[in-house]
This record gives structure tokens, C-alpha cells and sequence, in this order.
């Protein structure tokens, strides 16, 4: 006869997971105390350096952690300093990007040291569990809010499991709306951006083979309620006593429903905000939408053209990219007053020297008004990476932060495409070429960005990218 054991069937009279969490949690003697840190990266780029945007990802944990435990929010980047003795916390909890997740596995050492329980999240720990391990208690897989039940009541019974993965992925409509203090609280919080991050949706089933979001979150594409995303808005406004407030969306790619996009926009247009974002360009040749979004207040949108030649596209996997169109997208964006941040890639096997010229030509002719260069990265766990693996120089994820030379390429030899790829930068950001794109382009932090890359840019040389 099979012995069936109590604890493995479910009686209808158990409390469910969210209700024993709660039990729990009204049964602490204290509230446990989290540490959670955002770690500095060493990248020479400047995305580490002067304004820094506010950090949703560990804003979002802030948040939900924040509604059972006791948190303190530290942001290296600012120049919130670690305390060395961490006797004061229960938990030290840290978001880690393959750029900074060497400085997060110091600081995960260092806590485990101490005896404390550690919980890596973010891109790096969910991509390299298994290293990952190694300096943590507890590594979390993709988003948070899908497991935090589990985490949470394994913290307060204190067993910890060595990784927390969620069978599904729960719906948007859950997420809590993000608390900014714990970020804004900070006494260095004035080197924040500020333009607000906000979220309306998550995942990008295009499906691009150098990117992590579709290894993570599959060909999965959620949404807010738009009255959540909207109500948000309205909230800062408030807040901000004024209407026209800059928000950035953190979102993948926010056009991939055109239909939730485009009333998006409709409502935001009624709001009066304006607004940043990444988007694929498929739907941008639409001249209505770029009209819309214009109307709305976007005055700035992120897109990867990636690469001039339509065989590194193909062999990319990114189908929103048809070369017949950029020159299309570009034109109905600036018709209505948007600006471009364009993403260009460079060591792809095709490219020869002939690339940067004509990648140097298709931003002078398009006027593209912030173009952004990387040398092509094959990030872990992506299947670019696995591809990519046995050419790679070095598995240094200091130097993961796009700026690093991180194969030889085909085509030419490592110094040619250094030089070009520092030529090209250079070129399109001389006093010259910068007042060309820009003129008659209105007086905003764009032309900062611009100043700014004219002095980053000088100070390059090939030794930079090793
Ligand atoms: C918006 C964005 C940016 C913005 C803002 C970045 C910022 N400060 O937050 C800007 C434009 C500045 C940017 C710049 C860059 N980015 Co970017 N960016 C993104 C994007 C699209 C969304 C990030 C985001 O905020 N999402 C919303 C939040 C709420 O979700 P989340 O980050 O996934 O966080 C959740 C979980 O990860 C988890 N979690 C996170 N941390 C923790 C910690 C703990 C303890 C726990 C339990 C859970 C947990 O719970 C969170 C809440 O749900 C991601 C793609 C992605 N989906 O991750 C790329 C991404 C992070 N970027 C990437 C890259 C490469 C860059 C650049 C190097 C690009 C460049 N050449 O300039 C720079 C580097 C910047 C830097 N210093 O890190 C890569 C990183 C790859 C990697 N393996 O590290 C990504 C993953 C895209 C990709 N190609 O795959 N980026
Ligand atoms: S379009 Fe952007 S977000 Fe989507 S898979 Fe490609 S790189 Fe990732």
C-alpha cells in the first residue's frame, strides 16, 4: 500500500502560500533587515559616471522587501559607501549586470564572511546561476515578483534553497507601484537623473541572439493596465506639482502591441509628459505612429539599427530590422520633433573596414542626434554567447560592458577595428559634426550628451579596448 504523507497533499483548511506568508510575517519579533546594494561597475564607459538613472530593477525589490522587512538602499554609484561591518542586517541582497557582477560577488563574499544570509538577482546571477552560487546564499531567477512568496517564507523560516525559480511568470497587473524613496532617500540621491523610470511593459519576442530578455522571459510579451501605468504618471505629476514630467521607460521594446502602444500614446498626449523609450523599429515607418508619439510628448527614442549590412541583421536574428526602412523611420521620427539615441555594433564577422564609412555616412546624412557605438558582446547565456564561446579572449566580466574587444574579428585584424571604431566615434562627434546633426534641434540635455561625447571620445585610443 503507498503511504501518502500529510504534508504533500494540500488540505482545503491549509493557509495558502501569500496567507502563511502573512502569518509569518505578523509572527517576526523583528522585522528582519535587508541590505540591498546596487554594486559599481569599473567600466571606463561613462553609463557608471556623473548623472546615473534611478535603478528600477532594485527600486522594484526595495519595494515589495520593503512591505514585510526593514530596508536600507545603498547605490554605489552615487558614492553610497558599504558598511564594512554588516552586523546590523539579516540579509544582503545584490542586483548584478555582467559588468558589475565581479564587485557583486566581492560584496556577496564579503557578507557571507560575516555570516549572513546573501540573494543575487538580476541578469547576471539568473544567466550564470550556477557560478553565481558560489558567492551568495541564494541566487533568484528573472524578476522578483514572481517568486517572492517562496523567498519570502523560506526568509522567515530561515532555510534558504540555493536558487528560487518561477514556474510561471506572473501578470503585470501585480506589480506594486515602485517606491522611490528608498532610492531618493540616499544623502548623494541629486546624481540621479531625473527623468523618472517607469514600466508599462516587459519581454520582446523579436528574438535577437545577443540579447538576454528572450533567453529569461521566452517569446513572452506582459503588459500593465494602461490605468496602472497612467495613474503613475499621474502620481509623479502630482508629487512634482507640475504637468510636463520626463519619464523613461525601462520597457524592452514598448511598441510590440500596436494597439496597447498606440492608446498608450493617445493618453499620454492628454497628459501632457514627455518620455523616452527603447523600441524596435518595425512599426516606426508608419508615419501615423510617429505622429502620434510625438504628439505625446517622446522626445527621445532608443533604437538598434545594430549594423548597415541586412546579412549581420539576418545573422543576428533581428527581424524588426529591415535596411529598406531605416531611412524611413528616421525621417517620420524627426518630422515630429523625436530625437534618436541609435545603437551601431561593430566586430560582427561581416564587417569590414567599409562598414564604419558607410555606418559614418548614414548618421551624418540621417542626422542621427545620439549615436551610440559598442564592439559586439556575447553576453553569458545568451545563444550568441554559446556560439561565440570558443573564440572569445576573456571571461573577464569587468570587460563586459560593450567597450572591450572580445574576439578577433574576420574580416580585418583587431587594430583595424580598433582604429576605425575609434575614427568613427571621433569623427561623428567633432565640434563640426556634432553642430551638423544637431542644429536647429532644440537646446536640451541631447546637446549635453553630445559635449559630452566630444571629450569622452578625444580621450580614446586602441589600448582603452583591451
Ligand atoms: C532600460 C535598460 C537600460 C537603461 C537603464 C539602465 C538602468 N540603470 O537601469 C540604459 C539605457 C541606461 C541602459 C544602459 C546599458 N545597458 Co541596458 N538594459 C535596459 C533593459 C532594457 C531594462 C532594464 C530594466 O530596468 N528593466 C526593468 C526592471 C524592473 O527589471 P529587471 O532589470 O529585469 O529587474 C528585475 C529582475 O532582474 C530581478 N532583480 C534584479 N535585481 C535583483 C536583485 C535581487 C536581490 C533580486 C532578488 C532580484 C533582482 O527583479 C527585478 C524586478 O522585477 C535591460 C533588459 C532587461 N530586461 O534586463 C537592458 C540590459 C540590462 N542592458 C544591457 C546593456 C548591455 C547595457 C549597456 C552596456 C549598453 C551600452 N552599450 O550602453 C549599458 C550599461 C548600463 C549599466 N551601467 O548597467 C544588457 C546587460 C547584459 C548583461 N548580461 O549584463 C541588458 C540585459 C540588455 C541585453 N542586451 O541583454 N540599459
Ligand atoms: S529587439 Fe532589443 S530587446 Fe528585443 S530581442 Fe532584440 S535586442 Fe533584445
Amino acid at each position: 500500500m503507498q503511504t501518502i504523507q500529510s504534508e504533500t497533499v494540500p488540505s482545503p483548511f491549509d493557509p495558502s502560500p501569500e496567507e502563511l506568508l502573512q502569518q509569518l510575517a505578523s509572527q517576526q519579533n523583528r522585522r528582519k533587515r535587508w541590505l540591498l546594494v546596487q554594486p559599481m561597475s569599473n567600466t571606463s564607459m561613462m553609463v557608471d559616471s556623473g548623472t546615473v538613472s534611478m535603478p528600477l530593477n532594485l527600486i522594484m525589490v526595495a519595494t515589495l522587501v520593503g512591505k514585510l522587512f526593514d530596508v536600507t538602499f545603498i547605490d554605489e554609484r552615487l558614492g553610497d559607501k558599504l558598511p564594512d561591518d554588516l552586523s546590523p542586517f539579516d540579509i544582503v541582497a545584490i542586483t548584478s549586470r555582467t559588468l558589475n557582477a565581479s564587485q557583486a560577488y566581492r560584496i556577496g563574499d564579503a557578507a557571507l564572511r560575516q555570516h549572513k544570509t546573501v540573494i543575487l538577482g538580476g541578469v547576471h546571477p539568473t544567466m550564470q546561476h550556477e557560478e553565481a552560487t558560489k558567492h551568495c546564499t541564494s541566487v533568484v531567477y528573472g524578476e522578483i515578483e514572481s517568486i517572492w512568496t517562496e523567498l519570502a517564507i523560506d526568509v522567515l523560516n530561515g532555510k534558504m534553497q540555493p536558487i528560487y525559480r518561477a514556474k510561471e511568470l506572473k501578470p503585470m497587473s501585480e506589480m506594486l507601484h515602485p517606491d522611490f524613496s528608498y532610492a531618493l532617500s540616499s544623502k548623494n540621491a541629486k546624481k540621479y537623473s531625473s527623468r523618472i523610470p517607469i514600466l508599462a511593459t516587459k519581454g520582446c519576442p523579436v528574438g535577437c541572439n545577443f540579447c538576454t530578455t528572450p533567453t529569461i522571459y521566452g517569446k513572452n510579451y506582459r503588459y500593465r493596465e494602461l490605468d496602472l501605468v497612467l495613474d503613475e504618471m499621474k502620481y509623479h505629476q502630482e508629487r512634482l506639482g507640475k504637468r510636463d514630467v520626463n519619464f523613461s521607460f525601462m520597457d524592452d521594446n514598448i511598441s510590440f502591441r500596436p494597439q496597447y502602444f498606440m492608446t498608450l500614446l493617445e493618453e499620454m498626449a492628454k497628459l501632457g509628459v514627455h518620455w523616452n523609450a527603447n523600441i524596435s523599429m518595425n512599426f516606426l515607418d508608419k508615419p501615423e505612429v510617429a505622429e502620434l508619439a510625438g504628439r505625446s510628448g517622446c522626445d527621445l527614442l532608443s533604437i538598434g539599427f545594430e549594423s548597415l549590412n541586412p546579412e549581420t541583421i539576418k545573422s543576428v536574428h533581428k527581424g524588426s530590422n529591415k535596411h529598406g526602412n531605416y531611412e524611413k523611420v528616421v525621417e517620420n521620427l524627426h518630422r515630429n520633433g523625436i530625437a534618436i539615441q541609435g545603437y551601431f555594433m561593430f566586430g560582427f564577422d561581416n564587417d569590414t573596414e567599409e562598414s564604419f564609412q558607410l555606418t559614418y555616412d548614414f548618421i551624418m546624412n540621417n542626422r542621427i542626434e545620439f549615436p551610440v557605438f559598442s564592439l559586439v558582446t556575447p553576453f553569458p547565456g545568451t545563444p550568441y554567447f554559446e556560439e561565440m564561446k570558443p573564440r572569445i579572449r576573456h571571461f573577464d566580466w569587468d570587460k563586459y560592458d560593450t567597450y572591450h574587444l572580445m574576439f578577433e574579428p574576420s574580416k580585418m585584424t583587431s587594430k583595424q577595428l580598433l582604429e576605425n571604431f575609434i575614427k568613427l566615434q571621433q569623427d561623428v562627434y567633432t565640434g563640426g559634426a556634432i553642430l551638423r546633426r544637431m542644429k536647429g534641434k532644440p537646446l536640451n540635455w541631447v546637446w549635453l550628451a553630445n559635449y559630452a561625447m566630444n571629450r569622452f571620445t578625444k580621450k580614446l585610443t586602441p589600448e582603452y579596448f583591451y
